[in-house]
């Protein structure tokens, strides 16, 4: 049998709208979850804008950042049962690919290891006879999404789903790429560059790491004032001066770490130039353009790494970033700016395009 439901549909380069969409049951290995909440990420405005610019496979349901209820679970799955509350990973592994062995579990080769998939021949969701994809695997502006069962983590139940979600991307990709991919060391200083949901994580990762300075990078001021409650030190408004001087004068000239969080070439290029020798500038945003950095810099030993998903184990990193936020030493409420219910998805993104928000998190009930 399958689900009839409410679900916010891009279809082209037009406003999504909200249709009635058909979700297959969980199949064997799969797993079926009530949406409780679902936060609003920059990629999925990406993929909108993508969608602006020319063709790109609609139908498709975007929302990556969900907590809700297992309602039902398919044939062989053994970590969760209905009625368990788990924030949804994006990208789930499959445990047994070159990566996967090697413990790189975000670099997995077939994370859709089900019959079905997100994208391809079998896919779940459906309107009339059209096939909808699956939009970054999870499609979470929806009253119910299916998941393979290694795309769910089981977490704590007196943590609120409506603000954990958020810990299904941003949250884990921002304090893990602190943590994870860079491995921030005590006492160093951190520089932020872009300060949406996922930079904002990076600077609480990198407190949570000891850094000593951690410097804001943003051209919003409001955007700086909330970096300070998450623990940035030092603020520097890249509309009005030269980021990378401001940013080295802080830093004594020995800036140790520079993350990228907004997905453009010439911030990647100021993280690189704005590290020490030997310093490590590391790219969170999803950049969609060649990136020009002067070779000589190598003989200085400086990295330029990417950071995908915060480089999580999921199943290890998701409940202890809740364990995290449940013991107050990270702060998640504080990113949700404002809850919208599901017919207000294009405001969300209107929202987030002018930089108003730090996560806007939707409700697909309403
Ligand atoms: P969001 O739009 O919320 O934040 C971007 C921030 O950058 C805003 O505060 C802007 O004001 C700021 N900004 C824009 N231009 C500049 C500039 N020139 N200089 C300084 N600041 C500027 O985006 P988000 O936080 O949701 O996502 C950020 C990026 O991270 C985006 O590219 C998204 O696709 C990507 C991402 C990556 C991954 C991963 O696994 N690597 C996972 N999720 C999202
Ligand atoms: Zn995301």
């Amino acid at each position: 049998m399958a689900t009839d439901m409410r679900a916010a549909v891009l279809r082209g380069p037009e406003p999504i709208t909200i249709e009635q969409v058909n979700l297959d049951q969980p199949d064997a290995g799969e797993v079926l979850v009530r949406v409780v909440a679902c936060g609003v990420c920059h990629s999925d405005l990406h993929t909108i804008n993508r969608a602006k610019g020319g063709p790109l496979p609609v139908p498709v349901i975007l929302g990556h950042e969900v907590g809700g209820i297992v309602e039902e679970v398919g044939p062989g799955v053994v970590s969760v049962k209905p009625g368990d509350h788990v924030v949804v990973a994006f990208r789930p592994n499959c445990g047994l690919c070159y990566y996967c062995i090697r413990g790189m579990h975000q670099l997995c080769e077939r994370p859709d290891n089900t019959a079905r998939s997100a994208t391809g021949e079998r896919p779940r969701l459906r309107m009339g006879e059209q096939p909808v994809q699956q939009g970054i695997g999870v499609a979470g502006y929806a009253e119910y999404t299916v998941m393979p069962e290694r795309g769910v983590v089981k977490v704590r139940e007196d943590a609120p789903l409506e603000t954990i979600c958020l810990v299904g991307c941003g949250v884990t990709t921002g304090v893990g790429a602190a943590i994870n991919t860079a491995k921030v060391q005590a006492g160093s200083d951190v520089a932020v560059i872009g300060l949406g949901g996922v930079g904002l994580n990076v600077v609480q990762g990198a407190k949570l790491a000891g850094a000593r300075k951690i410097i804001a990078v943003d051209i919003s001021d409001s955007k700086l004032e909330t970096a300070a409650t998450f623990g940035a030190t030092d603020f520097v408004n890249a509309s009005q001066e030269d980021p990378v001087a401001r940013v080295q004068e802080i830093a004594g000239g020995y800036l140790d770490y520079a993350f990228e969080a907004i997905g453009l070439g010439a911030t990647v290029r100021q993280a690189f130039d704005m590290v020490r020798a030997g310093g490590m500038a590391v790219v969170v945003g999803v950049v969609a353009q060649e990136v020009t950095i002067p070779g000589i810099a190598f003989l200085r030993e400086k990295q330029l790494v990417g950071s995908f998903f915060g480089s999580a184990q999921l199943q290890y990193d998701i409940p202890r970033l809740v364990d995290l936020y449940m013991d107050g030493k990270l702060l998640i409420d504080e990113l949700v700016s404002k809850r919208r219910p599901l017919g207000e998805i294009n405001e969300a993104f209107a929202d987030m395009e002018a930089g108003a928000v730090a996560r806007s998190v939707m409700d697909p009930s309403k």
